[in-house]
């Protein structure tokens, strides 16, 4: 029996229901980040505050009917961006193609994100470990896009203190997560300086920006 036959050259299986797509989002760079542009025009980055009073290393922003929002009352969906009172930017066309072409590959063909989520890491930004529960429905996957410099993604159990592992994340590469893995704590190391993607704005290098895709509502 061949050991590999379920996996592809470009769908390599992380851990149960987790998949890294390599690469998948290259073609659609351009449009990614052109969308990109039009939606922090109309809700730029912003540090959000934690509940417990720290400053998020990572910026962020929404798009999509529903947008993450964290401050001192808490974590939550809301679908006005707190900053201007108007609804979050639409989700452009080639975000939403990208995550329902990218969750099909992965099993879930009937994937309707509600929400997508945008950090920006600068040098030195970081994602402390922790577990996406703040949605309704936990059978729907998460689907998360890596553009700009390389991170390292950790993926760990389901406890805060089980081990992880470390996948190294490029422009382009898609990681799909589900089913069995869908509250695995997980993280992003403090960000190094590296090479940006030739062609890329100004506003957009020198930074990691990650697009996760959810159906929160
Ligand atoms: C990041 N990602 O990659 C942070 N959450 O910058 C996440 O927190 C994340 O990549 C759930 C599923 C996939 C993810
Ligand atoms: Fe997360």
């Amino acid at each position: 029996m061949d050991l590999f036959s379920s996996q592809q050259a470009d769908k390599l299986i992380i851990l149960p229901d987790a998949y890294l797509l390599k690469g998948l989002a290259l073609p659609e760079q351009t449009e990614l980040l052109a969308g990109l542009q039009d939606v922090i025009s109309l809700s730029p980055f912003r540090h959000m505050v934690t509940p417990g009073g720290f400053t998020m290393s990572v910026a962020m922003s929404n798009c999509g009917s529903l947008g993450w929002v964290t401050d001192r009352s808490g974590y939550r969906y809301t679908a006005y961006d707190p900053l201007n009172d108007a609804p979050w930017p639409a989700m452009p066309e080639a975000f939403l193609a990208l995550a329902q072409n990218a969750a099909t590959k992965s099993g879930y063909p009937d994937f309707q994100p509600d929400a997508c989520l945008i950090n920006r890491y600068n040098i030195d930004a970081r994602m402390t470990l922790h577990q996406d529960k703040n949605e309704v429905d936990f059978t729907q996957p998460i689907v998360s896009v890596s553009l700009g410099l390389n991170a390292v993604f950790q993926l760990g159990g389901f406890q805060r203190t089980d081990k992880t592992i470390k996948l190294p994340l490029a422009h382009g590469d898609v990681v799909v997560w589900g089913g069995s893995s869908r509250m695995r704590f997980h993280g992003i190391l403090p960000l190094k300086a590296g090479l940006s993607p030739p062609n890329i704005t100004p506003a957009l290098s020198n930074c990691r920006i990650n697009l996760t895709f959810r159906k929160a509502g």
